[in-house]
This record gives C-alpha cells, structure tokens and sequence, in this order.
C-alpha cells in the first residue's frame, strides 16, 4: 500500500504496511480501485460535456467520501461501491458511443472492470502509480482537495441545496488527472481552480445548513451530563442530528454532541430541542476512551472513526451513516425520502446507563458570519482603540500528534489583545481554557465546523470592506491552520483562492506535496509549516 494523504502519515512521508489511523493495506488497495472508477466515470462524464445525472452526482460524492481518511474502514462496502460504479461506468460508455463521442483512451477509461481484475486494477492504478513526484504531487493535491469538496457537498445536497456546476467541475478535474501526460501547468492550473470551486462548496453548505436551521447565535454548550440515559451523535451531517433529535423526543433518551458535532448546538432550529443536552468530550481522537465513559449508542455521519481495541466495551453499540463504515458496526441507510431510521438505536439507548460525567462546565460558540456581524460595531471599534491588536485563525483539524501541543500552547502564549478565531475540531485544543475576553468578545470565537472556516474568509472581506483595505493581507488577521485530513486541503486551496497569503501550516507540511510543489506554494503564497511557539508569536504576532 501507498498512502500519504493526511497529516500522520508513517514518517512524515507514507504509510506503506498499514495505515498510522489503522487502514489495513487491502483497505487501501480497495480504495485505490474506487478512485480509479471514479476518475473514470468523471472522465467519461466529462467528455459527454451533459450536466450529472443525480446517479452519478452520488456515485461520485459518495466515493470520493468514502476515501477520506478514518471514513470508511470496511471492505465489503467499498468493494460494492466499485460495483456499482462499474455499472454505472458501463451505461456512460453506452451513452457516449450512442452520441458518436470519442473518449481518451486513458487506463481508468478503458479498463473494463472484470471482477478477477480488482486485485490488478487497484495495484496498477495506486497513488505512485506516475514517477515523477511533481506529478504525482498535483494530481494527489487536485483528488485529496475533490475528496473534501465531495464530503460538503453531499451534506448540502442532503439538505436540498445542489449545483451542477460543482458536479461538472469535479467531472473536467477528474478528466484532467487521469490523463497520463497531463502537463504540469494544466495539473497547477486545476490545483488552483479546485479552490474556487471549494469556495462555492462551502457557500452552498452554508446555505443549506442556515436555510434549514437558521443561522448560528452565540451559545453556551453544557459540557456536563444529565441522569438519563444518551445517545452521542458524531461528524458533520446537521440532517440527521436533526432526524435523531425529531425521533428522540419525549422518549427519555437524551441527545449529545461529540467532536464536528459540537456547532450543532448553535443552530436555533436544532437547540430548540430540550433533550439536546450538550457536548460530552472532545475531538475525534479520544473517542476510545469516551465512547466507553458514555455507556450509550454512538453514531457516526462522518469521519473520523477511530478502529476500536478488540476488548472495546463500546464495540457492539457503534452505528455508522451515509459514506463511513466499519466492519461488524450496523450501517443506519437513509429511506427513500432521505430521512433515516433511528428507531434501532433508541431502542439500545433506553437499555443502556446514562453517561459517566467526565467533566462540567460550558464552552462558548456559534460566532459564524451573522453573530460576528451582529458584533461588528463592538469588533471594529475594539480594533480602532487598538483593545484588539490582532486576529489569529486557527481553524482546522485536531489530531493525536504530540507536535499539536503547538496549539494549545500557542493561544496560551498569545497576548491578551489577540482574539481567537476557530472552526472545526482543532478547538478542542483551547476552547476550555477560559482564555477571557476583551470587552465582551470572547478571545475564541468558535464559528463552527471546519467547513464553516468560510466564515472567517466572508468576516475577512467585511473587515477589508470597513477598513478600505485594498488587499485582504493588508488586515491585521494572521492564518495558523491546523489540518490533518482532505477537507482541511480543500479549505486550504479555497483561502488560497480567495488571496489569503502567508498561512502558516501545520503541524507539519503535507507529504503529498513534492519539494518542487511546495516550492511553488511557498514563493506564490508564502504557505510557511511551524516554528516553535516562541518564535511565531514574535514574528507573526509582534
Ligand atoms: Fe496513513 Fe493517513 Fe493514509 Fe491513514 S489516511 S493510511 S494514516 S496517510
Ligand atoms: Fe476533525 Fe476529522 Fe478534520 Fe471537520 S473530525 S475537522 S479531523
């Protein structure tokens, strides 16, 4: 196996006997398989030049999903998404010859899927399947930053709120790095739009999620547990929270947060719901641990899940949803009118012992683009009488790493007139810090989930607006990203996009980006990786 696609990959540079996050090598062989079918489909989709189909909309969203790192562990689903896939390629190629149209012969266009040919296929068609390692580099750039667009997308489309546009750009972005002598202006010139289109992903899923829930208000979320017993619902996908709390209510069973789900309690149409009692732990990493504390049911709408020990206490009451899945755990489908079932998990919940409190307290959120306008008079005038020095973005994924004490150590360090602005699990690093507040803006304004980072760049805009700055790196706003998995890349490639220059990234640099490709990122956008603590806070903070 070969893959260098998140943050912990084996040395810094690719796992290549078994996944550092417990990805078993045929897991990856098998994954390697689905993309191939996915590159073709987009390939042949593409030369069709007709919008998507809702079936291959799904198909490929669902795929390219179920790569991203700690989705989906189970092999027999990923294989019968290559079968499906397959079917599905075949009806195109139909489609195509009956249009007359002339396909590439590329690898993943022409291979004709024959099942005695998986094993071949998924080797053949591997991440170093090219040589040069600055092709390779784009390629991989372009697929990981189309794996996070994918997963936003699909949780707008649950939510009603699709665009084709998007569709076909990941059909022609495909087409692109299946060709094997793609050249490499085109793959950077893709690279780049990838962070266009991630900008109009997370537009659309911002839509989608405060169209359906309005829009998040600050909030205090009780960290606590009460005496009934719960279920703990975890990833992204605000519908079926909202499905859950519908089906829990006055049953007895209370509802709770884990990791990505925290902002869900920001949202007034999903806090409205009383047995919606708060968030117990913290970000996705220390779930073998919490999970076993919390005595109830625990589902997963998206990654990350973390392969649970053999003797796991907490093993027989895991069920996953849309693209995850682990072998063993009971996989929950949506029915016909999208809405999913729950009714089986409840019934466990009602057997099971409340959750064991492992801490009290409250933490602070739901500062996305609305509550940080409402604010705007407060911020901009704190920032005029110099009582806010200094922003600092620290949006992005938390991780098991010991290097990511940089976080946490860093907003500690920072001076008291700097303000924190976060989204997605990298908060977990220190929002219970009590870090006070100037004039009575929190010093971590919590926006949401990682995709909700697109909330700083539109607070960013506002801010140039009020400002007149003629340039978004002219405001006093510094970016020291955390990433780990494929959304934070194509969060990444969209503040590229939008101008954001000289993010720091960390902890470290991804391996999936060659010297020559990180070149060309550190001279067009001064991406910069970590220094210590000490250092950063005096270069970027002063
Ligand atoms: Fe390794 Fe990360 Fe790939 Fe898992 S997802 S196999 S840890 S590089
Ligand atoms: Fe976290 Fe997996 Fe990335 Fe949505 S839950 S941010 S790591």
């Amino acid at each position: 196996m070969f893959c260098f696609q998140c943050q912990e990959t084996a040395k810094g540079t690719g796992c290549t006997i078994k996944g550092v996050c417990g990805k078993e090598a045929t897991t990856s062989k098998w994954q390697d398989l689905l993309l191939s079918v996915v590159r073709g489909i987009g390939t042949i989709q593409h030369s069709i030049g007709e919008e998507p189909t809702p079936e291959v909309t799904h198909f490929l969203t669902d795929a390219l999903f179920t790569t991203i790192t700690n989705a989906n562990f189970n092999d027999q689903d990923i294989l019968q998404k290559v079968d499906k896939g397959i079917v599905l390629k075949k009806q195109l190629l139909q489609k195509a010859a009956s249009m007359n149209i002339h396909l590439p012969a590329y690898q993943e266009v022409t291979w004709g899927g024959e099942k005695t040919d998986y094993e071949a296929e998924g080797a053949r068609e591997s991440v170093l399947r090219h040589e040069n390692p600055d092709i390779r580099s784009l390629k991989e750039l372009t697929m990981l930053g189309l794996k996070g667009m994918a997963a936003y997308y699909e949780h707008a489309a649950h939510l009603g709120e699709e665009n084709s546009e998007i569709i076909s750009f990941i059909c022609r972005a495909l087409a692109t790095i299946s060709n094997p002598d793609a050249a490499m202006n085109t793959l950077l010139g893709v690279v780049l739009e990838t962070g266009k289109y991630g900008v109009d992903v997370m537009a659309l899923l911002d839509k989608a999620n405060t169209q359906a829930y309005g829009n998040p208000e600050l909030t205090r979320v009780n960290i606590g547990t009460g005496s009934n017993p719960g279920i703990l619902i975890s990833g992204h996908d605000l519908k079926d929270i909202e499905d859950l709390l519908i089906q829990t209510e006055g049953t007895g069973i209370d509802v709770y947060t884990h990791g990505e789900m925290l902002p869900a309690h920001y949202y007034p149409q999903l806090k409205k719901y009383k047995h919606l009692v708060g968030n117990y732990g913290n970000a996705w990493w220390k779930q073998k641990e919490e999970f076993e504390s919390f005595n109830g049911p625990v589902v997963f709408t998206t990654n990350c899940i973390v392969p649970p020990s053999p003797s796991a206490g907490y093993r027989n009451r895991v069920f996953t949803t849309n693209s995850t899945g682990f072998p063993g755990w009971k996989h929950i489908q949506a029915g016909a009118d999208g809405h999913k079932d729950f009714s089986e998990v409840i019934a466990l919940a009602k057997t099971c012992q409340p959750p064991r409190e492992i801490e009290t307290g409250e933490i602070i959120g739901g500062f996305a683009h609305a509550q940080v306008f409402a604010l705007a008079d407060k911020i901009v005038e704190a920032v005029k009488s110099g009582a806010i020095r200094k922003f600092v973005v620290m949006s992005g994924c938390d991780g098991r790493m010991k290097s990511r004490n940089y976080y946490e150590e860093f907003a500690k360090a920072l001076p008291q007139d700097v303000v924190i602005l976060t989204s997605g699990c990298a908060k977990f690093k220190y929002n219970k810090l009590n870090l006070g507040d100037i004039n009575g803006i929190p010093r971590v304004l919590d926006a949401g989930q990682c995709n909700d980072s697109y909330s700083w760049a539109v607070v960013a805009l506002k801010l140039k607006e009020i400002f007149g700055a003629s340039d978004i790196n002219e405001l006093p706003i510094f970016f020291n990203i955390a990433w780990y998995e494929q959304k934070a890349v194509i969060v990444l490639l969209a503040l590229l996009h939008l101008g954001v220059k000289n993010i720091h990234l960390g902890p470290t640099l991804p391996a999936f980006c060659s010297p020559a490709v990180l070149k060309v990122l550190v001279d067009t956008f001064g991406i910069a990786g970590n220094g210590t603590v000490e250092e950063d806070i005096k270069k970027y903070i002063g």
